[in-house]
């Protein structure tokens, strides 16, 4: 089988696909995309739409998380990533529907705030990507890079601070998804891959980190993307951390 799979470096769904590919036992190829340009550049290749995961295999073009599930799994059923049960996998693609729906975005603007404020992170989530160009000169073009993202993703302080204030609730979500055992199972299913990433991306922050380790889904992040590339030193507001402290004084008692 051939495929080539097209990412932006530690790109959360990215490595939601990358994940599953190896599940899968598919062997790939890997494109590194900058970020905006990755926009053309998916463009140029065929694709319909500017996000990736993008992939190409056995001559067709599959692009998103999801849709890259369900085209893996229709071309090699076993290892499944979906349960064969009816009624275990209503559960699995609803914990997968959320993990792509309403988990993903609030932490891509977050990093992306954070990123506008200080490029210099930035690189540490590049470490080992391949984007065609040194690294060292491609962090010089870092600050259109980073102001057009944050500009797409709508980074704005209001969104960044509502996704933390929104966090409690969708980290206790996916420790709900965990103790009713939907997700964080002897087998790792289509929904683990898309939400654990995105939990290890916001592990990614210095500011996040300590609030999520302890809990089930920071258990879960550890277990499915132990190595996730990037780190930001401690740079968020304070008090939009407020809500965040609030949960993990509740759940330590
Ligand atoms: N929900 C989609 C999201 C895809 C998405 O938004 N990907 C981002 C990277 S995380 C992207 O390609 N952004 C374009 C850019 O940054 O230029 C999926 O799971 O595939």
């Amino acid at each position: 089988m051939s495929a080539r799979l097209y990412v932006i470096p530690a790109s959360h769904p990215a490595i939601a696909a990358e994940l599953m590919l190896e599940r899968k036992g598919i062997a790939y190829k890997r494109t590194d995309l900058l970020p905006v340009i990755s926009k053309g550049a998916l463009r140029a290749l065929g694709f319909p739409r500017q996000t990736v995961p993008a992939l190409k295999i056995e001559g067709s073009k599959v692009q998103g998380s999801r849709q890259i599930a369900r085209e893996l799994e229709r071309l090699r059923p076993n290892p499944a990533l979906f349960p064969a049960d009816p009624g275990q996998r209503a559960a699995v693609e609803e914990a997968e529907r959320f993990g792509d729906e309403e988990l993903q975005h609030p932490i891509r603007q977050i990093l992306w705030w954070t990123l506008k404020r200080d490029k210099a992170p930035l690189r540490s989530y590049s470490e080992g990507a391949k984007i065609g160009l040194p690294i060292g000169l491609a962090m010089k073009t870092a600050a259109p890079i980073v102001a057009l993202s944050a500009h797409f993703n709508e980074a704005t302080d209001e969104n960044a601070r509502a996704g933390l204030a929104a966090l409690p609730g969708l980290l206790d979500r996916v420790d709900e998804l965990i103790a009713a055992g939907t997700i964080n199972g002897a087998e790792l299913n289509v929904a683990d891959f898309q939400i654990a990433p995105s939990i290890g991306l916001a592990m990614t922050l210095d500011d996040l980190r300590p609030l999520i380790e302890g809990r089930p889904a920071g258990a879960l992040a550890q277990r499915v993307v132990p190595d996730y590339p990037g780190k930001t030193p401690p740079i968020l507001p304070a008090e939009w951390l407020e809500p965040l402290r609030g949960t993990t004084a509740s759940a330590a008692s």
